[in-house]
């Protein structure tokens, strides 16, 4: 029962993770690296930057 429960976890969100590792993976080495981090902060930051200039600056 315990192993069941081990297996459902790993399944729907390890494809998922799986999706984005290989997006964020450049050189598909199985691991983000520091670059590759980058990337994804990156990412991040600039999903910030967008939604911080839909606000109005000036009210
Ligand atoms: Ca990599």
């Amino acid at each position: 029962e315990k192993s069941g429960e081990k297996r459902r976890k790993t399944g729907k969100m390890g494809e998922k993770r799986e999706r984005m590792m290989k997006k964020l993976d450049m050189n598909s080495d199985g691991q983000l690296d520091f670059q590759e981090f980058l990337n994804l902060i990156g990412g991040i930051a600039v999903a910030c930057h967008d939604s911080l200039l839909l606000k109005p600056q000036n009210p």
